[in-house]
């Protein structure tokens, strides 16, 4: 148990608060003030080790981490907490005597979506293995005011409805007004000589303020609570107008829109880049404040700037935050008068670039036009920072403009972010093994040629504290009970469990696990969807965004084949199966709303035709997210991994299945690669074509499908079933722009540009092998032990651990609680 938890003073404070903010008996609260009311007695206990873990980085003068992204996936935080800080059995037992659940509880809580997909979701389980770990870290990021929408289907397609998660009050964040700072943006800059040096001041500006809100990320059973920072906007009034704007109405009204606006919601894009202004000044918005406090905080307890990288390092979560390169610079040059050389050996020390994709529409790049209109100063500092890198290309490649032309920050009328993170940085990673050989072989190879010693690997991992012992409780006991519970802070040790991988009552019981977590997602399938599925079927799972590389399509496709099998042979021997998708499309997307509404046309034609017997099912999970994930990684037996070879730089809901005891039917992409070396080839089911014939191929310019089409029946006759109206008898045409998309060449694209049609034999054959391996028990039972044993590479906490020994070199902190303070 907590040091700092006494059951009793946890209950009158639950009472308490619900009297104290709803004027109600705790016997009159509705379960959402009961889920305020719990929040904010377990704040109360954080609050203290939240207190006494910062006056410990304090006293230490250690160096602190700021992992700065656009995105934190967050889902909910009290089941989190009340896990992180070893209270749950007394917690249950409290609301218990209150006649509270606690699942009903804990169902109250919006999911904090501030996140896309996996970027986001992997930045929440860093602040978790962080603070586990005992790290000086914070997060830093944009208190969006509706984060990733909430996905309603109707009649098949998606809607999307703003995710008000601040409706109600959020009970875990604080407001630190006394750490507000401004951020300007646009005007000019106008050039001062004085002190026989040149000035830079920006003038005519609007500017925000920006606001900190705080999260606490409890540490587990360490008493360490880091900070989640999230920047909100509002509007300055009343100080900072120059001279020159006194009393100028218009920009005072002008600024009070920009602040609006600038936190409004989170871009619902995952790996595509939209060049919209507005993201641009949310980039900005967030690194200045960022950054600027950074060094504030610094400058407070040590008097040397020049040395601010030994207690300072900033992460990038992809290109999102690179403008905090020339940020820092400008606050190097222009405030603590560092010449260039000092300033650019402070920075390049500071800062380090995680790379994230090598999908070429992911790449920023702004227009210098609105680049330098939006950040006059700035930009003068980007474009100094590119002439003095060009000189270097120049001078290691004497006459050679290719170098310049691929390599250059500034180029063809754009900013090159990706360009700018790797020069202004000493750390550029890929987040997989085969990501980052891709990255130093093809996509940055001329960067990697000239500076390798930046060049490393982080392999994602994942938090088995959120993806095991909160999500999956039930597997989470049996292992503990197997293994002790070590491996809730040293994953790598849940490898005991291996012996008893070939116990016949070992097996029964982690069969019985699986089968009850399926029943208790065939209950949250029948609420939500109206849908009836079997608990003893292959439960076949593909849950991630939605986007082509990522082949939902090629998965939807094959269950129209199977299901053609079925009805040619209504007697075909085959396990029952439920396919069971969950996806969000970026509201601009169109085809990948066209495969959602694809999948349900098919599910309908399915699911309603008797004849099949229930033999095949097909469930597409609304709303696919954080709280919901933790239910469906427990309950699956197939995890879908199937990305076009190259494209899927990591994934990491494939270590979320694996760590739940499902089997991997994935192409050789990403950390699948890792994955299949962990735990052995046998008990997966790999397929497809090999990243390096996907990139043959490519550089071929593509392969022709029309091949497949004409020689494989079976494909044809499911391609004509998209357009002939057999999922779509009101309008046959419904689907042409996806049947087109793997048999025509379009405007900018090649036919089947993810190779779908031409991985569909194998994936099929590999369909078939689950189907065989079902049959044996003994065996499926031993492979998903086996995943769960050999999951232990995959924390994030190792993860951590490498970045921390590469890059960041910080320091392990402890802190002490006195009891019942
Ligand atoms: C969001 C916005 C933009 Cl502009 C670009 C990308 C994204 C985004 O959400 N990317 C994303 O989620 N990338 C994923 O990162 C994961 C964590 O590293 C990887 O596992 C995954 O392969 C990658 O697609």
């Amino acid at each position: 148990m907590s040091m700092g938890f006494d059951k009793e003073t946890f209950k009158k404070s639950v009472i308490y608060n619900v009297k104290n903010v709803f004027r109600k008996t705790i016997d009159e609260a509705t379960p959402e003030q009961a889920f305020q009311a719990v929040a904010y007695a377990v704040k109360d206990v954080i609050i203290d080790e939240w207190i006494a873990t910062h006056k410990e980085y304090e006293k230490q003068d250690a160096k602190t981490l700021y992992y700065l992204s656009m995105e934190f996936l967050m889902g909910r935080a009290l089941g989190n907490n009340i896990i992180n800080i070893m209270a749950l059995p007394e917690v249950k037992e409290v609301l218990d005597e209150l006649g509270f659940d606690l699942n009903a509880i804990e169902d109250q809580e919006p999911d904090p979506a501030l996140g896309n997909g996996g970027l986001g979701r992997l930045a929440a389980c860093f602040l978790d293995s962080l603070a586990t770990l005992g790290y000086p870290a914070y997060g830093c990021g944009i208190r969006y005011r509706y984060g990733m929408f909430k996905q309603k289907i109707e009649n098949g397609y998606q809607m999307e409805v703003p995710d008000d998660w601040l409706k109600n009050g959020y009970p875990f964040e604080v407001r630190r007004a006394e750490y507000a700072t401004e951020v300007k943006f646009g005007g000019y800059v106008r050039t001062v000589w004085e002190d026989g040096r040149e000035h830079f001041v920006q003038e005519g500006y609007q500017s925000v303020r920006a606001v900190p809100y705080d999260m606490p990320i409890v540490g587990y059973g360490n008493n360490v609570v880091n900070t989640l920072r999230i920047w909100d906007a509002e509007a300055i009034n009343t100080f900072s107008l120059d001279s020159f704007d006194k009393g100028d109405y218009q920009k005072a009204v002008e600024q009070e829109n920009l602040a609006k606006t600038i936190v409004e919601v989170l871009y619902p894009n995952d790996n595509h880049y939209a060049g919209k202004e507005l993201r641009l000044k949310q980039q900005y918005f967030f690194i200045s404040a960022s950054v600027q406090r950074a060094v504030k905080k610094y400058m407070e307890k040590h008097e040397d700037i020049h040395k601010f990288f030994e207690k300072t390092v900033f992460q990038l979560n992809d290109t999102h935050p690179t403008v905090a390169v020339p940020e820092l610079m400008r606050i190097l040059l222009d405030e603590f008068n560092l010449t260039w050389d000092e300033a650019w050996a402070v920075t390049t020390k500071t800062c380090a670039y995680t790379n994230h994709t090598i999908m070429s529409e992911a790449l920023e790049k702004w227009p210098i036009e609105l680049f330098s209109r939006l950040l006059p100063r700035i930009y003068q500092i980007v474009e100094e920072i590119n002439r003095r890198f060009v000189e270097q290309i120049q001078q290691m490649y004497p006459g050679n403009q290719d170098k310049i032309r691929k390599m250059a920050i500034i180029y063809d009328g754009q900013v090159r972010m990706a360009n700018l993170a790797i020069v202004g940085g000493f750390s550029v990673n890929g987040v997989a093994r085969l990501h980052t050989e891709i990255l130093k072989k093809e996509e940055l190879r001329d960067f990697y040629e000239m500076m390798p010693q930046k060049f490393n690997n982080k392999t994602n991992g994942i938090t088995q504290r959120r993806f095991l012992l909160h999500g999956n409780p039930l597997l989470a006991e049996w292992v503990t009970g197997k293994i002790g519970s070590e491996w809730i802070t040293n994953l790598p040790h849940i490898h005991r469990l291996a012996v008893y991988a070939d116990d016949p009552k070992c097996q029964q019981e982690f069969m019985d696990i699986k089968y009850q977590n399926k029943v208790r997602l065939a209950k949250y399938i029948k609420e939500h969807n109206g849908i009836d599925v079997d608990p003893r079927s292959i439960f076949d799972v593909q849950v991630k965004r939605l986007h082509e590389y990522k082949r939902q399509l090629m998965n939807i496709l094959h269950v129209i084949y199977l299901y053609n099998q079925l009805k040619d042979n209504p007697n075909l021997d085959m396990i029952p199966r439920t396919f069971i998708f969950g996806a969000k499309a970026a509201a601009g997307y169109k085809r990948a709303k066209l495969t959602i509404k694809l999948i349900n046309s098919v599910a309908d034609v399915i699911n309603n035709d008797k004849s099949i017997d229930g033999k095949i099912k097909v469930v597409f999970i609304e709303d696919y997210k954080v709280s919901n994930a933790e239910i469906i990684f427990a309950a699956a037996d197939v995890s879908e991994q199937i990305s076009t070879a190259s494209k899927e730089a990591s994934g990491t809901g494939n270590m979320k299945f694996m760590l739940n005891g499902a089997l991997t039917l994935g192409t050789m992409d990403g950390a699948n690669v890792e994955i299949v070396e962990e735990v052995g080839a046998e008990n997966a089911f790999i397929f497809g074509m090999t990243s390096d014939e996907v990139i043959g191929y490519e550089n071929k310019g593509g392969y022709n499908p029309m091949e497949i089409f004409n020689n494989n029946y079976q494909i044809r006759r499911v391609l004509m079933q998209l357009i002939n109206g057999y999922f779509a008898p009101q309008d046959p045409e419904l689907f042409r722009d996806i049947y087109n998309s793997l048999l025509n060449t379009q405007s900018s694209d090649r036919a089947d540009t993810y190779f779908i049609l031409k991985d569909f034999p194998s994936y099929a054959e590999a369909q078939q092998r689950i189907d065989q391996a079902y049959r044996n028990e003994t065996w499926w039972a031993k492979a998903a032990i086996l995943n769960v044993a050999c999951s232990g590479k995959f924390t994030s906490d190792r993860t951590i651990e490498e970045y921390v020994n590469d890059i960041w070199h910080l320091e392990k902190v402890k802190v002490e609680i006195e009891a019942n303070q």
